[in-house]
């Protein structure tokens, strides 16, 4: 979808926008379900890249604690009380600008991976710039998705991050696609871009080949010591347009109402799942940032009558059907 559509669907009147959106989620995802996805720093701060939103990266002195690569015994158990919490999608991620074949630590997380997908959840990471052979070595190990987000629009790339660039993003997409793992991709809002920055950005989005699998959209949670601390809040009619645009650009892909929730009241959370959000990260902690409580999330899936998505096997199984239909 080109950009000129794109503006036309996000500046319909409100009411028409979620209307829209609204029947383009019921004919694709006619389930009124919220996938689960729960995330865990594997490895905590001290990164090498400047991306200005970034609490973890070492440019910024914004006082998070750092860790090294965790052990596969302590992800293990959090994947597994994840599970039991309701997750069916536990996402890692990894405070690196990226991660080589031959390295020790691409070994350590190929064995977390093979753990964490014995458990028979998805298994989703997020390790910064790879290749082709690391993207067909982590798809071996049971790799579900591979989170790379491009942010925001080309144009704007350059004024947040100088130590990569928008088309190492893209590369690292491609590796991912070719290897055949889904794609996780989206952005941030809120870091002083404009509308048509966004658009950009979702204009790329709706032109992967194939489409994204999910699109997390975050709302920066402005962090402390970094360049955007002092961001103002995005406003939630906006977020809500991008969300519902979002669901019409790409209508199979899973929309993430990711960082920001726990500035977001109930009414506006349910705003974003009626305008075609239906995942979310659950769980108290994002990689450094808060979100909000599990018990909570819990209460507002069941006001809204939204159930959690069901297990990956059971889904299979659904989507087969509704491709057959
Ligand atoms: N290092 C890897 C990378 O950059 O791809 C993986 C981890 S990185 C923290 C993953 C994503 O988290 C970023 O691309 C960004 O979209 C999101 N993120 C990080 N800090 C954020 C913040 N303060 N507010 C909102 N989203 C944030
Ligand atoms: C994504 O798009 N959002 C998640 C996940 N992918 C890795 C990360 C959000 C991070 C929020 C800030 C923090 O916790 O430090
Ligand atoms: Fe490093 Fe990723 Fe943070 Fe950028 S977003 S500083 S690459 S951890």
């Amino acid at each position: 979808m080109k950009l000129e559509e794109l503006r036309k669907i996000y500046h319909l009147p409100f009411f028409d926008l979620l209307t829209r959106a609204r029947e383009t989620h019921k004919a694709h995802w006619p389930e009124n379900e919220v996938q689960l996805c729960t995330l865990l720093s594997i490895k905590t701060g001290g990164c090498s890249e400047d991306c200005s939103y970034c609490s973890q990266s070492a440019h910024h002195s914004s006082g998070i604690e750092r860790h090294p690569l965790l052990e596969v015994g302590a992800v293990i158990e959090a994947a597994h009380r994840a599970k039991e919490n309701g997750s069916t999608r536990f996402c890692m991620g990894a405070a690196w600008r990226g991660v080589r074949e031959g390295e020790q630590k691409f070994e350590h997380v190929l064995e977390i991976v093979r753990n964490v997908r014995s458990l028979g959840m998805e298994v989703c990471v997020t390790l910064g710039q790879i290749g082709d052979e690391e993207a067909r070595k982590l798809k071996e190990a049971g790799v579900t998705a591979y989170n790379h987000n491009i942010d925001t629009s080309p144009e704007f790339y350059p004024e947040i991050v100088s130590t990569h660039t928008f088309e190492d993003r893209l590369n690292t997409i491609k590796s991912v696609q070719q290897a055949g793992m889904a794609v996780c991709c989206g952005g941030i809002l809120g870091m002083g871009e404009s509308v048509e920055d966004r658009l950009r950005m979702l204009e790329v989005l709706a032109a992967f080949d194939p489409p994204p699998e999910s699109i997390p959209i975050n709302t920066l949670m402005p962090m402390p010591g970094t360049p955007l601390a002092e961001q103002e809040p995005v406003d939630v009619f906006d977020l809500v347009r991008m969300i519902a645009s979002t669901r019409i650009a790409v209508p199979r892909a899973k929309v993430r109402l990711s960082a920001g929730r726990t500035n977001l009241s109930r009414e506006a959370q349910a705003l974003c799942f009626f305008a075609g959000a239906n995942s979310i990260f659950y769980g108290e902690k994002l990689l450094t940032a808060d979100n909000p409580e599990t018990y909570a999330d819990h209460r507002l899936l069941n006001e809204l009558d939204l159930t959690p998505q069901r297990p990956f096997e059971d889904r299979v199984v659904r989507e087969i059907e509704l491709a057959g239909r």
